[in-house]
């Protein structure tokens, strides 16, 4: 298979990367973070012999995402498996209080971005007569919380898009599948927090959160089924989550 994963410079992203490759498949991975990403190319092509393209662009830019996927040459068009995983939350305020730039990275990244990628890479894959688009959605797409919002919105819309991508992609012999994580430790607290480290670790004391690993392990196993079979959705938690808010600490 060869496999596009958006956001593979950190967490669940990069976590993806590593166990297709560890299981053989090419990839092209993505993100902002160019240094990152040559890192986990030569890492990957040096333990695994299979083969990295990697695209550095913002997602939230409809012409850097044209240009990037224009720039793949004719073998690296065939993609198979479509990894919508780049994402971010920015901040945790109350509706009345909401940063504006808050709520547009998230709705540019997490809604817009996923929608200029997906419409990209499934005309390719209309071409090709198969795909499969796998979703990273959230829990925070399934229920709202106090402060979640604008994040718990854009969560909502990447559960409807992966319904609705799900009915429009039918005849095409394309797949969608969304998997619906709650708590996984990776940057995004950090990310959600501004940077604030100590802030980010607060989310995860005293439980054992999900590690990018077992999102990853999901996201391998149902792009691994066989072509007769599609998982639609999923929803993964740690043990000690039952909601997005019920939670048990030590
Ligand atoms: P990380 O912060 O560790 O990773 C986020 C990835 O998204 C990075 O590789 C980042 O790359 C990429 N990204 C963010 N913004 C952009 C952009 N504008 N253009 C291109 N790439 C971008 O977080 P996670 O691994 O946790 O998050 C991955 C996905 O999982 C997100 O969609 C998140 O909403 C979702 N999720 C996370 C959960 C959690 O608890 N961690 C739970 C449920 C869902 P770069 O900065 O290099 O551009
Ligand atoms: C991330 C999980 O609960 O912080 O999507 O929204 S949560």
């Amino acid at each position: 298979m060869l496999v596009l994963i958006t956001g593979a410079t950190s967490g669940i992203g990069k976590s993806t990367a590593e166990i297709f490759a560890k299981n053989g498949h090419d990839l092209i991975i993505t993100g902002r973070r160019d240094e990152r990403l040559k890192e986990l190319k030569t890492k990957l092509e040096t333990a695994f012999k299979i083969k990295v393209a990697t695209l550095c662009f913002d997602i939230r830019k409809l012409n850097e995402v044209e240009t990037a996927i224009s720039s793949l040459s004719v073998d690296h068009k065939k993609i198979d498996v479509l990894v919508n995983n780049a994402g971010l939350a920015a901040g945790l305020s109350a509706i009345q209080n909401g940063n504006i730039d808050h709520w547009e990275r998230m709705i540019d990244t997490n809604v817009k971005g996923l929608l200029y990628i997906s419409r990209t890479v499934s005309n390719i894959m209309i071409e090709n007569k198969k795909g499969h688009i796998i979703n990273i959605g959230s829990i925070a797409g399934k229920e709202v919380y106090a402060n979640g919002n604008v994040y718990c919105a854009t969560k909502h819309a990447v559960d409807a898009l992966s319904k609705s991508m799900r009915i429009d992609l039918l005849a095409h012999n394309i797949k969608v599948t969304a998997i619906n994580p709650g708590m996984v430790e990776t940057e995004f607290s950090i990310v959600r927090f501004d940077g604030d480290e100590e802030k980010a670790k607060k989310v995860y004391s005293g439980l054992e959160p999900l590690k990018p690993e077992d999102i990853a392990e999901t996201i391998y196993w149902v792009a691994d089924r066989p072509a007769h079979v599609n998982i639609n959705d999923i929803i993964i938690m740690p043990t000690v989550q039952a909601t997005a808010t019920n939670v048990i600490r030590n």
